[in-house]
């Protein structure tokens, strides 16, 4: 800019990632972003995303710099639609440069498009003068990636499908916190393959639902597992909270394992961590696994057996990195 303009500092958010206990699996609206059923998640508080969002009204067009290099493709037209929308809703036509630095690898199957909106919905706003309560900042974040809605806030988080029609359910369907006050798992993390999936999410839901017989089904008995999981928590009885997201987890795969052709994310190795969760079971250790979009595996226990479960799984894959987390924090701006 020109000599003694002042550089727009911009607006800093920071957000972590979420993994669901109950999952979201499938849209009935992908362009509003609404999903089918209800899911339920605990924040981390590992790998998070720090987003920038700086006006750039003199720019020819968006800048979107992801880790340090220019975005592109599909990444780069989902935070450039993902702007157009905050704009629309501030009703500003200026360009934005955003500089967004994940924690781990894009795209492995560890929820940084729930971590990365939760952070862009955030500093977005707040750039774009845009005053949002929590809701609607979960609505916006909704928009960027369904999972986004959860980050948001911080602990566990609802998120509704929303009812009727797809504009009746666009204003219905956010994210809130689920109040838990006396349940504070370990949430350990076997990272199998850092690598990119094969199959996005997007494309892999819209086969499922479009094609497998088993979907519809699933979707009933996860609004089952929702009831439960919620009492469950409310306990804070962590033998129910991971059998029901177990098992809410490995039907969501199996509606996958059933699309024409077939969606599977789980490895070789993802089988072999699910054999020794098994047996730590089976040896007096409490530990349930669940799998997203990827060959990952997340293994609540108590946290007084994290060491001993992160060991296990270590061995049980070798080569694979194992990290620890606990519920983490809700998206935050960064101030100063
Ligand atoms: C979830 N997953 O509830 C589910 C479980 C993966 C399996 O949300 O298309 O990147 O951006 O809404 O959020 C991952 O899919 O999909 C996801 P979009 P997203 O966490």
């Amino acid at each position: 800019g020109p000599a003694g303009q002042v550089l727009d500092p911009g607006a800093t958010a920071v957000a972590h990632p979420n993994i669901a206990l109950i999952k979201y699996w499938g849209k009935r609206d992908e362009q509003l972003m609404i999903p089918y059923v209800d899911s339920l998640s605990m924040t981390l508080d590992v790998f998070p995303t720090t987003t920038t969002v700086r006006l750039s009204p003199e720019a020819p067009a968006d800048s979107v710099t992801l880790d340090g290099s220019p975005a592109e493709g599909e990444q780069r037209r989902r935070v450039v639609a993902f702007l157009d929308l905050v704009r629309e809703l501030a009703g500003r036509t200026e360009p934005a440069e955003v500089d967004t630095r994940n924690a781990v690898p894009t795209g492995a199957g560890l929820a940084s498009s729930a971590s990365g909106f939760a952070a862009l919905a955030l500093a977005g706003a707040a750039a774009y003068g845009l005053d949002l309560d929590p809701t609607a900042l979960s609505r916006l974040a909704r928009r960027g990636s369904v999972s986004a809605a959860r980050s948001i806030f911080g602990d566990f988080a609802i998120c509704h499908a929303g009812r009727g029609t797809s504009e009746d359910a666009d204003l219905d369907s956010y994210a809130e916190p689920v109040p838990v006050p006396d349940f504070d798992p370990a949430l350990v993390i076997a990272l199998v393959d850092a690598g990119p999936k094969a199959v996005s999410s997007r494309a892999a839901m819209r086969r499922t639902v479009e094609t497998s017989p088993l979907y519809r089904s699933w979707a009933t008995s996860s609004a089952a597992d929702l009831t439960e999981m919620r009492v469950a928590l409310r306990r804070g009885d962590l033998d129910a909270v991971g059998e029901i997201a177990e098992r809410n987890a490995l039907g969501m795969h199996a509606t996958m394992l059933a699309a024409r052709p077939a969606v599977r994310y789980l490895s070789p190795a993802t089988v072999a961590v699910l054999d020794r969760v098994g047996w730590l079971r089976a040896n007096g250790v409490p530990a349930y696994a669940t799998m997203d979009a990827g060959p990952n595996v997340k293994v609540l226990c108590h946290r007084t057996d994290a060491a001993r479960v992160a060991e296990a799984l270590r061995d049980a894959a070798p080569g694979c990195s194992v990290v620890t987390a606990r519920r983490g924090p809700g998206a935050r701006l960064r101030t100063g």
